[in-house]
């Protein structure tokens, strides 16, 4: 069945990618090599999108936007028709049905390229695939020379779960519209289908809710580490939700309550259980906060805020954290999901939340999300159990804030260290005991930014993780094979490298680079508690490193900031 991961393998330990195709991640179900049936795009190739659907046109635009923009080619976007199909083709009809809603076939001839889905779902996935298949530098934001040829490839492509999202924490440390859909543009390509906003938290709160607006004036002004925060305006949200739909990814907005609320509490004296607003926070601490189980007035801000929200989503979940409340006891737990989850529903959304909200009696259409680091859980079993189908994002295999090893500066590292490896060599479908294939909606992978401030650490962290997890979640199970995944991984960096990603270069990958052979980039150095005064590079034993605090706090015996430096290494 499986056509590529079989037939086009190169040796398992050469540097650089395979030869033959272009590496694809995530691997298809199948891949047939068709020789004489290449097609070279030239400054006539045009794309025909199905006549009459609105939604496989978007699908045809954003596609020759991005062919565009490298080629110089016109690429007009028509619709298709049956007298001339020549050029790219994106067509709703006769696709095997075995691709089902969200996958495609991609087949090429000399005369063009013809790529057909039952949803424009299918066609979005099917040019991702058409990207990778192009030379790298059709990433190129500018006009570039290239040989524009797609391989003759005949493939059949469809995903193992429909649910593959990434999660992004603007909370901790406040990411702006643009790093936002900066992220949406590096998971889109690699099939992801969901993006999870982790939009409050003790540090700060980022989503505008008029009804309690210093929510965001007061809770929204701070971050980590102290700096200005942030906060999403409606207009900005619903621009990141429309950018999201563009790309096929549907955006699943978190709330986390009733712990990691003290941006709220600082916001709303009145939401307290002693009237009184504790200060602002810009540690990392957590398990401290909690909204008050008792108030009514804290199921008055709820059905306020979710509300709010539920007219800002038009996806189906709405994320109510739940983790780490560490600072609600269990029968008050019990009893805040019990009063707010029925918000959620007449609201007409179902409920995602962190797995300790199945400790409590969840309906059977609220998805517990797994980030456990053990391989069982009663309440997570019981659920899947009753019917719930389970998110996967379990930290020690999923967690992108996590260290590569012990010389990432950026990162933590509860969950221990994660390698490329250990976010590849795992199973959704096998890996909570009792909770097998069929109670799997899916699987996220999480960006928690406690240390995350720029898109160069967002990238440094996601590059290679995520189109790692991304296979996880879309290649069939027994297609994945770690030796032939580091090859086409191996076989990204090229788009990267034009994309200008800030890519982590795992030992683990034989990157094809002869400029940075691997082992050739020096390690950072070392990194240092020191008294901060201020600017961005510091002057440490008489040498300037480009320096970053990441967190800060009260020491002993100084006035100013401190903060945790790092020598960043070099190439
Ligand atoms: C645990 S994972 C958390 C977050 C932290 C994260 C850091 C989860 C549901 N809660 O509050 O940001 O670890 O890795």
């Amino acid at each position: 069945m499986v056509g590529a991961a079989g037939g086009l393998a190169a040796e398992p330990d050469g540097p650089g990618a395979r030869e033959g195709l272009p590496s694809l991640v995530p691997l298809p179900v199948s891949v047939e090599e068709r020789s004489g049936a290449e097609f070279a795009l030239d400054a006539d190739t045009g794309v025909r999108t199905e006549a009459g659907s609105a939604e496989a046109r978007r699908v045809g635009e954003h596609l020759a936007e991005i062919l565009r923009r490298s080629t110089g080619y016109p690429v007009p976007v028509s619709d298709a028709s049956p007298t001339d199909t020549s050029g790219i083709q994106l067509l709703l009809a006769d696709a095997d049905p075995v691709v089902g809603e969200q996958g495609y076939q991609l087949d090429t001839s000399p005369d063009g390229v013809t790529i057909r889905a039952e949803h424009a779902a299918g066609l979005f996935s099917g040019v991702q695939t058409l990207r990778q298949l192009l030379p790298p530098e059709v990433e190129s934001a500018t006009v570039t020379d290239a040989d524009w040829t797609v391989p003759g490839v005949s493939i059949t492509d469809y995903p193992r779960f429909g649910h593959r999202s990434v999660m992004l924490d603007v909370a901790r440390h406040f990411h702006p519209v643009e790093h936002v859909k900066h992220y949406i543009d590096q998971a889109a390509r690699y099939k992801v289908n969901h993006l999870h906003l982790h939009l409050t938290d003790d540090q700060g709160w980022r989503i505008q809710i008029d009804s309690w607006p210093r929510l965001t004036t007061y809770g929204g002004s701070t971050q980590v580490g102290g700096g200005p925060g942030g906060y999403f305006t409606k207009d900005d949200y619903r621009e990141i939700v429309e950018y999201a739909a563009e790309r096929h990814i549907t955006v699943v907005p978190e709330i986390d309550m009733p712990g990691h609320t003290n941006a709220a509490l600082a916001s709303y004296a009145e939401l307290n259980c002693d009237g009184i607003a504790p200060p602002l926070r810009t540690d990392i601490e957590v398990g401290y906060s909690s909204l008050c189980v008792d108030l009514p007035l804290t199921y008055e801000f709820v059905a306020d805020v979710i509300r709010e929200l539920a007219e800002l989503t038009p996806g189906p979940y709405i994320h109510i954290g739940g983790d780490e409340a560490d600072a609600t006891t269990d029968e008050d737990y019990a009893l805040f999901m019990s009063r707010v989850i029925p918000i959620v529903e007449e609201n007409g959304k179902q409920v995602m939340g962190w797995h300790e909200i199945a400790n409590t009696d969840i309906p059977t259409d609220a998805v517990p999300q797994f980030w456990s680091t053990s391989t069982s859980h009663e309440g997570v079993r019981a659920a899947a159990e009753r019917g719930a189908k389970v998110l996967m994002s379990p930290a020690n295999k999923t967690y992108l804030d996590h260290k590569y090893d012990a010389t990432t500066q950026l990162g933590l590292q509860w969950a221990g260290f994660v390698e490329v490896r250990d976010t590849y060599e795992w199973d959704p479908g096998t890996h909570v005991e009792g909770v097998s294939e069929s109670s799997i909606l899916g699987v996220e992978s999480p960006l928690f930014t406690e240390t995350i401030v720029t898109t160069d650490d967002m990238e440094y962290m996601a590059f290679p993780r995520l189109p790692s997890v991304a296979e996880v979640g879309w290649t069939q199970a027994e297609a994945r094979d770690w030796d032939d995944f580091r090859l086409r991984l191996a076989g990204q960096a090229a788009h990267w490298e034009v994309l200008d990603l800030n890519f982590y270069r795992s030992p683990q990958i034989p990157w094809p680079d002869a400029e940075h052979p691997p082992g050739t980039c020096s390690a950072p150095a070392w990194s240092a508690t020191e008294v901060y005064l201020g600017g961005d590079v510091v002057s440490h034993a008489g040498r300037e490193w480009t320096a970053k605090w990441w967190t800060r706090g009260e020491q002993p015996g100084t006035t100013g900031e401190w903060g945790v430096w790092r020598d960043e290494g070099s190439c």
